[in-house]
């Protein structure tokens, strides 16, 4: 009786072993870790991740590893006899100094990232980003650029009950006009919100903070390569919830020098004469400065 019982366990256990190795091709997609950052900072959160598992596997191991030893070392069935002490000073220190070491280790470095993260000092771009029902505002403060990010109306026109269209490969997560950026300069985020508490998230740049109205709440990112990066509203929002994504194109600094040059060029000609005269018959070494820029 006992037999066959191991033998049902072990069949059991092949089937499933089996089962998971015809699975592994269909789970090719399947993603055992955080995707890499495409920011340092973010790098580091996950480091952090990394470090706090390997501590609790680790910590598990050694656990149940010892538990599972005594439970069969010192089974009834050998004649193990229960020591009958209560209280040991020594295990006590033991098992409160190596959890106070290991909790000290882990805390050092988190307070390190998370000043850092907190740290939007010294950004080279400030964007406000402005949470509504629903779509996303960012106003480029340095540059008086301003404009609304609505969902693409591809995803849109798509989105409609039975409307029958076939879904794009953004479908949902593409926009009219993403937030541009250049790379590797630190982008600080002012976030508030129109209506209700949005949040602002873009997974590859460990980025996610709510968008509260009547409220600023400020983050920061420095994305370190050239490229697409999608995002959607974290928060539950309302009905069109799952419709205002986020895409933020990094681009070269002199791509992105484009970008803004092209979307403030109409105002220029007026803009540059008028300050730039009225400035030479008032102070003509701060026009010189100026003009030589
Ligand atoms: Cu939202």
């Amino acid at each position: 009786m006992y037999r066959s019982k191991a033998h049902g366990r072990w069949l059991f256990i092949g089937i499933a072993a089996a089962a998971l190795a015809i699975a592994t091709p269909a789970a090719a997609d399947w993603a055992l870790d955080f995707p890499a950052s495409a920011t340092e900072l973010g790098n580091k959160v996950r480091g952090l991740h990394h470090l706090a598992l390997i501590i609790c596997v680790v910590i598990g191991i050694i656990v149940f590893g010892v538990l599972g030893y005594s439970l069969v070392k010192f089974r009834k069935s050998q004649g193990a006899q229960a020591a009958k002490f209560s209280h040991s000073t020594k295990a006590e220190i033991v098992w409160t100094v190596i959890p106070v070491l290991i909790l000290v280790g882990l805390a050092i470095p988190t307070a390190r990232v998370l000043i850092e993260m907190e740290d939007t000092q010294a950004a080279d771009l400030r964007i406000k980003v402005t949470g509504y029902q629903w779509k996303w505002r960012y106003e480029y403060l340095d540059h008086g650029i301003s404009f609304f990010s609505n969902i693409d109306d591809a995803s849109n026109a798509a989105s409609i009950l039975g409307a029958g269209l076939e879904l794009h490969e953004h479908y949902l997560r593409d926009v009219d006009k993403p937030m541009v950026v250049p790379v590797g300069k630190k982008v600080k985020l002012q976030l508030t919100s129109n209506d209700v508490i949005h949040a602002w998230w873009v997974p590859e740049f460990y980025v996610k903070r709510d968008a509260v109205p009547g409220t600023i709440n400020e983050t920061w990112f420095k994305a370190e390569k050239t490229g697409t990066y999608r995002g959607q509203c974290a928060e539950l929002c309302g009905r069109g919830h799952g419709f205002m994504p986020i895409v933020v194109e990094v681009m070269e600094q002199d791509e992105y020098d484009a970008w803004v040059a092209g979307l403030t060029a109409p105002a220029e000609p007026e803009a540059l004469e008028e300050p730039e005269a009225a400035v030479s018959q008032i102070a003509p070494a701060a026009a010189g400065g100026a003009s030589s820029r």
